[in-house]
């Protein structure tokens, strides 16, 4: 077995048998198989990103020796995957037309929480095969930003590293299209370990949303409860205000989490469970 499927198969058997991988009631999984990908730690785009991004944002080499000294990573490799979100929580989320379900809110907390486990358990696996690994989200480097031209940004942003593992693109509303949808939450780690990346199967940033694409969707844009969602992108203060104000002012005490998200412009959209373009299918006009 070559070392990509090995480290797939591992993400993919923590993904399933993990026991924090499941809704504290019993009734299923938090995140569906997930979607892996890699990418070289030396790819020219990490250093583009600091022109897109901003320079604060981190190249994988900064992340990797910033934990290990300089000079440490020779041929490393960006490593990350994308946790769909199973039906049932996006049903539930479908039916919301201001707040998060209690389905989503708990995936937002605890769904995020097992992800970060997972982070940690891949540098583990990684470690024990002699290799060394740095989770950038779990790294004294890492935090949040707003400076331009991002706006709300952080140093390590996971959808930019999931676009170079070739795993998919940008949205009207800023959410990454994947094979498996929009509707997904998305962890990396940065390695010492060379392993061959993964193709890009898309020539933009914007390859896979049907907005993009000249067809007449824009319903990101419907399913925004607060307006932050318009054909000229996404007004990142106006979202953050809900996400962080509104939403747990009004659900922390009946959902029992303070951070609950929102996911209304990743429900009830054409890309929430999969990619309209990747399918090949003919773009759908609303
Ligand atoms: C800060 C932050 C926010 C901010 C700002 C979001 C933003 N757009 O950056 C606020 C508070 C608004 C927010 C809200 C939400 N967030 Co948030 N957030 C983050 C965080 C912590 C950092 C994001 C970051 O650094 N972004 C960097 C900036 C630059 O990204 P950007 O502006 O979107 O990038 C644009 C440009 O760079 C542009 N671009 C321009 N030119 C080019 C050229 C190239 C080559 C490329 C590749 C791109 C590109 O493409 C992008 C799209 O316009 C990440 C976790 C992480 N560390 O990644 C989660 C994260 C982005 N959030 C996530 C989620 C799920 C949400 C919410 C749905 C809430 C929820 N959990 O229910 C909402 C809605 C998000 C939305 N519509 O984007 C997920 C996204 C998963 C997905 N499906 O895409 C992440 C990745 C967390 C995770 N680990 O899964 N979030």
């Amino acid at each position: 077995m070559s070392a990509t499927d090995t480290i797939q198969r591992e993400i993919e058997r923590f993904v399933r048998e993990s026991a924090s991988n499941r809704h504290e009631d019993g009734s299923g999984p938090y995140f569906d198989e997930p979607l892996v990908g890699f990418a070289s730690a030396d790819d020219p785009l990490f250093v583009e990103y600091k022109r897109i991004i901003g320079s604060f944002h981190l190249t994988p080499r900064e992340l990797f020796e910033g934990a290990f000294g300089p000079g440490t990573l020779h041929d490393g490799t960006v490593v990350v995957w994308i946790l769909p979100i199973p039906e049932e929580t996006r049903l539930s989320n479908r039916a919301q037309d201001r707040l998060p379900s209690k389905r989503w809110a708990h995936t937002r907390a605890f769904g995020e929480r097992f992800n970060s486990e997972l982070r940690r358990h891949l540098v583990a696996f990684l470690e024990a095969s002699g290799h060394r690994a740095v989770a950038p989200l779990l790294s004294p480097l890492w935090r949040t930003v707003d400076a331009p031209p991002a706006g709300l940004a952080s140093t390590w942003s996971e959808r930019h590293a999931a676009y170079a593992a070739g795993l998919g693109t940008f949205g009207l509303n800023d959410g990454l299209i994947t094979p498996r949808g929009i509707a997904h939450r998305i962890g990396s780690i940065v390695t010492d370990r060379a392993l061959p990346p993964t193709a890009r199967p898309y020539d933009s940033p914007r390859a896979h949303c049907l907005f993009f694409q000249g067809a007449a969707c824009g319903a990101c844009i419907d399913r925004c409860p607060v307006g932050a969602l318009s054909e000229e992108g996404h007004d990142k203060a106006l979202c953050r205000d809900h996400v962080y104000g509104t939403v747990p002012d009004e659900t922390s005490e009946a959902y029992g989490v303070s951070e609950a998200g929102c996911g209304l412009c990743q429900t009830e959209v054409p890309c929430e469970s999969r990619s309209p373009k990747a399918r090949g299918r003919p773009l759908e006009l609303r």
